[in-house]
């Protein structure tokens, strides 16, 4: 079954919009496998955000990312990684539709509220940055079978 990663960042944690955004998924139909709330340390944000290290907008992220607790989270599901961006929205809130994640509560690209994995790749290296083995659960849900 598929697997992603999702994050809400630090402004969702202090904006009290997990337990919006946990409701979501689980209205959806996916299930959570894995979850915490954390502090972020540089280095993982730094690994975390790799692929952007050339960017101007680097250090702020991994300063904005590093500022405050995010409750970090695996879901499981069909189609999860392509459904839980669209879920999101654009990256840029002035870009993303109502009903979206983004579109709903943000309004900069700089605290745009949630951190998705964008492909199966990002989401194999994310889970296993982010998570050990043992803290990514298997376990059964009988409603699974009306989804
Ligand atoms: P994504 O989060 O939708 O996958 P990415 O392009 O991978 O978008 O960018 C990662 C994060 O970097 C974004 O979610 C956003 O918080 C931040 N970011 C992207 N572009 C900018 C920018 O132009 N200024 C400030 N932050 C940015």
């Amino acid at each position: 079954m598929e697997k992603t990663f999702l994050m809400v960042k630090p402004d969702g944690v202090q904006r009290n919009l997990v337990g919006e955004i946990v409701s979501r998924f689980e209205k959806k139909g996916y299930q959570l496998v894995g979850a915490k709330l954390m502090t972020v340390s540089r280095e993982l944000a730094e690994k975390h955000y790799a692929e952007h290290k050339e960017r101007p907008f680097f250090g702020e992220l991994v300063d904005f990312i590093t500022s405050g607790p995010v409750f970090a989270m695996v879901w499981q599901g069909n189609n999860v990684i392509a459904n839980a961006r669209s879920m999101m929205g654009k990256t840029n809130p002035a870009d993303a539709a109502s009903g979206t994640i983004r579109g709903d509560f943000a309004t900069s690209v700089g605290m745009n509220i949630i951190h998705g994995s964008d492909s199966p790749e990002s989401a194999e290296r994310e889970i296993a940055l982010w998570f050990s083995n043992d803290e990514v659960l298997a376990y059964d849900k009988t409603i699974q079978a009306w989804i």
